[in-house]
């Protein structure tokens, strides 16, 4: 495909001669966190950040007082049993009060929380009166199914209402959901299903993307052929095409929907502010993806007060985050912090070239959308197109814009702040991970932005760069990205294995700080600059998957004896993956078995992890230990210096 992208030449009048966007005046003047800066009395951003290290206690106090507590907290954060901290404690809670239940008091009863277009240009919305009415019903339907506080029900669903009702309604009755993202296939939905031991999967007959069907409902009964644990699932009708249906297990949602026992009545189940409200599989450098706990009090205070002063959310504005619910981006930020805040939050089930590249640019027009919060992916994905498609649109409803998931190159992040943002919208570039819960490195609308470089801590956090032993980096020295201080939004556990949460984030730093797991560096300014994963994650457009994962799909293929999986740099995708496999005796190396390996990882992970490149090799570089040295495959790769190779096997 022919690439057409044209650096754009505009300068914005807010870029200054060092190359940094100043914030527009306006922007500052009407900014959340300017308002609550001089509600405490500071004048400048850095006199209110400080003080927030400083009194934590106090800031986080502030930022839970923005909620509804059915009875409020002892104390606001206990660390006798670090790294188990605990927050809010004694306060009894529910996000979805929070989410929901407290606006049907106000003028929002009648607002607009969800609006969502599918694919094929369906179109539904919902008020909060509406949401609450989908959620409180289904609620009812999960109650009557025996889900109880405590059970974690799974769900594997395409972009559609649905995902969020269900999730939503599972919170609502103090059960757990574990979401799994819908481009997952067979042996991740079913591992999910295993460590998660639901009882409930929740699924749909199938979702659109790029105008074909996904075909979820099958996947699903594969996965739960070999998954004891499952009694029911709840099938929601999407596509209308035929599907099985087990009978005494699997329900149609829309009959269960009409049934008298889905009242619209259903009591929110006040929970202890560290009740589980969700487990989110993510990949770690084993093979095994570590269930990520999040709890409703902690987690909610955080991700509200992120999205208000980062986000700047205000009453009459349309907010998009353009993820996947299924990512943590979307819990965070699609699902519950919109729903927190009041918002009205856009939804889109498909792909953003659909059936043109200029699909988004057209919501973005024809919704009105004051907020668009997306990933480098889709934004490198969509600048390839050239500027023709978006600037046959009004984006002139913009006011803000976002980017998650990977390190935005400053190439990307000119074209959506000149060609979407026509240069008057600042780009919020949000560090955060899986296990932070929301945003931990993220400019708000006063900060001065420098293109690739996520600026500065939130209020609350103490973000540093330090070496191996603890010790702080100098200014633009590589070095371990760490978190010096608990924040209320932090994962609690790994689901059944706790010892895992301990040695893997807070062992390797001997003063028991928070080890993310990316090298960064902080420039003079303090500015943080990630570089990337130092564990063997990949993140394929913005999806983290485990080179791990990756290689014990391949190995499973019996032409297989060993493989490995290393991310080389990718135009769009950001990286791609890249295979070294070692084929068993007497296997002949075909082009045929690359592409059926190729089709066989896809199968086994999902079409987000099929390999750009499968090289076929008679040994791997190892550790004595037997690790494979991936950055020597790396280095090879990119014609690079490989390195210290003193570990490498003799
Ligand atoms: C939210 C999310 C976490 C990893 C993280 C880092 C990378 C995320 C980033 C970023 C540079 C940003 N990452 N946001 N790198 N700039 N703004 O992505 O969660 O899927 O758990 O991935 O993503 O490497 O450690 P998750």
């Amino acid at each position: 495909m022919s690439i057409d992208v044209v650096e754009p030449k505009t300068i914005s009048q807010f870029e200054d001669e060092q190359g940094i966007y100043q914030p527009a005046p306006h922007i500052v003047e009407q900014a959340n966190i300017t308002a609550y800066m001089r509600s405490k009395g500071f004048s400048t951003w850095e006199e209110l950040y400080q003080w927030s290290i400083e009194h934590p206690h106090l800031f986080w106090a502030d930022m839970a007082n923005r909620l509804e507590w059915y009875e409020p907290w002892e104390k606001v954060l206990d660390d006798s049993n670090k790294p188990f901290y605990k927050w809010f404690v004694g306060g009894k809670f529910n996000i979805v009060h929070n989410a929901i239940d407290r606006h049907l008091k106000t003028a929002r009863r009648n607002k607009q929380a969800l609006i969502w277009e599918g694919e094929d240009g369906s179109y539904r919305a919902f008020s909060y009166f509406g949401i609450n009415r989908e959620v409180s019903k289904f609620a009812n339907v999960l109650k009557s199914m025996g889900v109880q506080p405590g059970d974690i029900v799974s769900i594997y669903m395409p972009r559609i209402p649905e995902l969020v009702f269900a999730m939503l309604a599972c919170a609502k009755i103090g059960a757990a959901h574990s979401v799994i993202y819908g481009g997952f296939s067979v042996e991740a939905l079913r591992e999910r299903i295993a460590d998660a031991q639901s009882k409930v999967l929740i699924t749909a007959d199938g979702g659109y993307m790029r105008g074909k069907i996904v075909e979820l409902k099958k996947i699903a009964d594969e996965a739960m052929g070999h998954s004891p644990s499952i009694q029911t699932c709840i099938v929601v009708r999407r596509t209308g095409h035929n599907v099985e249906m087990q009978a005494g297990r699997d329900y149609w949602w829309h009959d269960l929907m009409s049934l008298p026992i889905a009242t619209a009545r259903c009591e929110t189940v006040p929970v202890d502010a560290e009740h589980p409200l969700y487990i989110l599989y993510t990949s770690g450098s084993t093979g095994k993806p570590k269930g990520v706990v999040h709890v409703h009090g902690g987690y909610a205070v955080y991700i509200a007060s992120t999205l208000y002063f980062t986000f700047d959310i205000k009453e009459e504005d349309r907010y998009w985050c353009a993820a996947d619910p299924g990512w943590v981006t979307g819990h965070s930020y699609i699902v519950y912090g919109p729903l927190i805040e009041g918002a009205t939050s856009f939804m889109y089930e498909g792909a953003p070239n659909y059936p043109y590249p200029n699909r988004w640019w057209s919501l973005v027009e024809k919704y009105g959308i004051n907020i668009l919060y997306t990933a480098p992916t889709a934004i490198r994905g969509l600048m390839r197109f050239g500027d023709a498609w978006p600037n046959r649109h009004d984006l002139s409803s913009l006011r803000l814009l976002g980017s998650v998931g990977e390190p935005i190159n400053p190439e990307a992040w000119r074209w959506f702040y000149n060609v979407i943002g026509k240069g008057r919208c600042p780009i919020m570039d949000t560090w955060w991970q899986t296990e932070t819960g929301g945003f931990m490195i993220t400019p708000n609308p006063t900060t001065p932005l420098k293109p690739g470089s996520a600026t500065r801590p939130f209020l609350g956090i103490q973000a540093d760069v330090v070496d191996e032993q603890g010790h702080s980096k100098g200014a633009n020295e590589d070095g371990l990205l760490v978190i010096k201080s608990p924040w209320p939004g932090m994962m609690r556990t790994i689901l059944r294995d706790p010892d895992r949460y301990v040695n893997q984030y807070w062992n390797s730093d001997p003063r028991g700080m928070y080890t993310a797991g990316d090298s960064a560096r902080k420039d003079e300014d303090g500015y943080f600059w990630i570089i990337g994963r130092i564990d063997d994650v990949i993140k394929v457009s913005g999806y983290r998957l485990g080179t791990a994962e990756i290689e014990s799909a391949l190995v499973s293929h019996p032409a297989v004896s060993e493989a490995a999986a290393i991310g080389l740099p990718h135009e769009v995708k950001g990286t791609a993956i890249h295979c070294f496999v070692i084929l068993r005796a007497g296997i002949e190396e075909t082009p045929a078995l690359e592409d059926e390996l190729k089709a066989h990882v896809a199968r086994e992970m999902g079409p987000i992890a099929r390999p750009e490149s499968i090289k076929f090799v008679s040994m791997l570089p190892k550790t004595r230990s037997g690790k494979i040295m991936r950055r020597v495959l790396k280095a090879q790769a990119l014609g690079q210096d490989p390195g210290d190779l003193s570990t490498l096997e003799g």
